[in-house]
């Protein structure tokens, strides 16, 4: 009995070495999992959402034309035969901060920086200036594993592009230096093969199927947002916030369809006007493009209805940020 007890926790060496031995059998047959968080920084513009829908192969980000689309910090999920990659896309960093949203936003940039296992710094086909310095500086004091991307080289001719990667080589000890087009897909993949080659070991931090942390309430938010900025040509897209106050999935008052109430907050009446247009005629638009997205995202009919409403100075006020999820 003694003896029985004594030997039974593991003691003999046939009990010691059964459970390694096959462990490192297994450990040889399986390919090494790589797992990690990647932030995708830069200055506004250049590309980052356009990537990371790419790269995640979802129309998870608002992506516009212009300047300071991205408000948030986005986690896009990729899982792959290996790996798993946490992307976060980040609002553009501006060049001045002017108010508590700007400043917010680089908050936010500088946070995924903090939390992420590798950055990949977007820039234009450019010699680095003021806002990539400041990014650099950044990656510098965190002594962060980075990887430069020069977007857009669509526009550039090849000739130009040596001397920006050699001022950039000076500035970082960058890991790679990668020239691409977000806009070709073979670009994109050779940017991803770079991106899991740095990733550390480890094992995925979420579900194989699982895509990103925000609910569809914000997506749908969002899909909202990016219409704004896709229709109205004004500057009343920044001064515009979307707060969705209901969703009621396939309500039956609206014929199983998902109904979807949307405020639009602007800052002044003349703003409202804008977004409203001739006989609501912007708005509408705004709404039917949204909606086709919102359908496409959720894979269900919607029923979509905008308001718009003045909330005077709201990207100063820190408490009504806060409220819509800035
Ligand atoms: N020509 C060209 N245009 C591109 C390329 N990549 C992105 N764009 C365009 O650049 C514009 C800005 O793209 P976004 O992805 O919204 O840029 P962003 O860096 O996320 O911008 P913010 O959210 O404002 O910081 C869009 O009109 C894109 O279609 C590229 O490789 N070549
Ligand atoms: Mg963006």
């Amino acid at each position: 009995m003694m003896k029985k007890t004594k030997t039974t926790p593991g003691a003999s060496k046939e009990d010691v070495a059964a459970p390694v031995a096959p462990k490192r059998r297994r450990k040889k047959k399986a390919p090494p999992s790589k797992s990690g968080t990647v932030a995708i920084i830069g200055r506004p513009n250049v590309g980052k959402s356009t990537l990371l829908n790419i790269l995640v192969k979802f129309r998870l980000s608002a992506i516009s034309p212009r300047p300071q689309t991205t408000r948030h910090k986005i986690l896009g999920v990729l899982t792959g035969e290996g790996y798993q990659i946490a992307f976060l896309d980040t609002p553009g960093v501006p060049y001045k901060t002017s108010h508590a949203l700007d400043r917010l936003l680089v908050m936010r940039s500088l946070d995924a920086v903090l939390e992420a296992d590798l950055a990949v710094l977007v820039v234009e086909p450019k010699l680095p200036a003021d806002i990539e310095r400041r990014l650099i500086d950044e990656l510098q004091r965190l002594n962060k594993p980075s990887i430069l991307a020069i977007n857009k080289i669509d526009v550039v001719k090849k000739a130009e592009l040596l001397p920006i990667m050699q001022e950039y080589s000076r500035l970082y000890p960058f890991l790679e230096i990668f020239p691409l087009s977000a806009l070709q897909l073979d670009d994109v993949e050779a940017l991803l093969d770079m991106v899991v080659k740095h990733l550390p070991e480890g094992p995925p931090l979420f579900e194989p199927d699982e895509l990103t942390d925000r609910p569809e309430r914000f997506l749908a938010g969002e899909m909202i947002r990016e219409q704004v900025f896709n229709v109205c040509k004004q500057e009343v897209p920044y001064a515009v916030a979307v707060e969705i106050d209901t969703f009621e999935e396939q309500s039956a008052e609206y014929r199983g369809k998902d109904y979807i109430r949307a405020v639009l907050y602007v800052e002044k009446d003349s703003q409202k006007a804008i977004l409203i247009g001739r006989s609501g005629e912007m708005l509408k638009k705004i709404g039917a493009q949204a909606r086709q997205e919102i359908e496409t995202l959720l894979g269900r009919p919607v029923y979509l209805e905008t308001w718009v409403k003045v909330y005077p100075k709201w990207r100063k006020d820190k408490a009504f940020l806060q409220r819509i999820g800035y």
